[in-house]
């Protein structure tokens, strides 16, 4: 009887096989253009996990398809202001530090930041800017703000992000408004001049907007500061200028959702990312601001020279949770673009 017992409980191991399968496997719901796949294949191989990722366009999509496909993710690659629309929603696990070694990597100026004042849910991965790319060799004209770049003789010629928040603000930059005071009189003094620079855009695109200027369909874009880099790296015509009223400032982290269901392997995959070897493949293939000291240690010199990547000066902003008003801004977008 005791034989039989035991002959069952290793076929009931056996038969466990499959889920200790399953666990070897994490699912990353990342920005589009953000984390190569060398960086995903390379902790499979060592590892034995496989990643599944899923990429997004905007912070927006990775919170409604967070919400609908609660379970789904183990990783998502929120902004700042999102991490801490999330963490008030308490849509985000507490990180286990002990397995994140590595965290040292990042420099102090990344750690205790506003949204996420004691580590507690987040990583940095990479930061950025939003800002200018003029084709210099096509415009001639100085461009160093909002109001250079919407200007009618330019109507067509511009590709500009697809993000509702990102384009209001850069309205408030321009009227002198502070960017996270997103009220409903400040968004009227902000619809008519959207309205009247939505006309002029020719490509929205948060995806790539790099294509755009490369192909020579539009002159001029206001992009994430990683694309800038990357044009600047193709040819130095394509010069990245910071806007004199303001530019935001992001910081996009690693977390664990609070539904993730394979959280260990999640918090293996985030300590490799910090690793310094690591994180300067991310910044070879997406040159933003690398906020892991120890491979930006290991960057060559044009890298770090690179004026998109790692900006000398700037007038710049983070964005802050502003709860309800996201909506807001987003219902004045949508009917802007619809009326157009
Ligand atoms: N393709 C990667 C883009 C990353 C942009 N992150 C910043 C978003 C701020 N709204």
């Amino acid at each position: 009887m005791k034989k039989l017992h035991s002959l069952l409980l290793s076929l009931a191991t056996l038969v466990a096989l499959p889920a200790v399968h399953a666990a070897g496997e994490v699912n990353l719901f990342g920005w589009s253009e953000y984390v190569p796949q060398e960086v995903l294949d390379g902790f499979t191989k060592e590892t034995g996990i496989k990643v599944n990722f899923e990429t997004y366009a905007s912070n927006e999509e990775l919170l409604s398809k967070l919400v609908a496909g609660a379970g789904a993710y183990d990783i998502v690659q929120p902004s700042d202001y999102t991490a801490e629309v999330m963490i008030r929603r308490k849509m985000l696990a507490p990180l286990d530090r002990q397995k994140l070694t590595n965290l040292k990597n990042i420099g102090p100026q990344y750690r205790g930041m506003v949204h996420d004042p004691e580590d507690k849910y987040t990583v940095p991965y990479m930061t950025g800017t939003v800002g200018i790319v003029v084709n210099t060799a096509v415009v001639k004209d100085p461009i160093k703000g909002y109001r250079d770049v919407f200007q009618p003789k330019h109507r067509d010629r511009l590709v500009v992000l697809n993000d509702n928040r990102e384009i209001v603000t850069w309205a408030f930059y321009a009227l002198g408004l502070p960017a996270n005071e997103v009220t409903a009189a400040n968004l009227a003094k902000a619809r008519p001049v959207v309205a009247s620079w939505i006309k002029l855009v020719k490509v929205f695109d948060s995806d790539s907007p790099k294509t755009a200027l490369l192909n020579g369909d539009v002159d001029i874009g206001i992009v994430w500061s990683g694309e800038a880099a990357i044009l600047w790296n193709e040819d130095k015509k394509f010069q990245y200028v910071l806007p004199a009223e303001g530019a935001h400032q992001f910081v996009d982290v690693l977390a664990i959702p609070t539904t993730a269901k394979h959280k260990d392997e999640a918090h293996q995959l985030i300590n490799y990312i910090l690793r310094p070897e690591v994180a300067k493949l991310v910044s070879d293939k997406f040159p933003y601001t690398n906020p892991n000291l120890a491979a930006r240690r290991l960057l060559s010199p044009e890298q770090l020279a690179n004026p998109a990547s790692y900006p000398q000066a700037g007038n710049l902003q983070p964005f802050r949770d502003i709860g309800k008003a996201a909506a807001d801004i987003d219902q004045l977008v949508t009917d802007l673009k619809s009326a157009n």
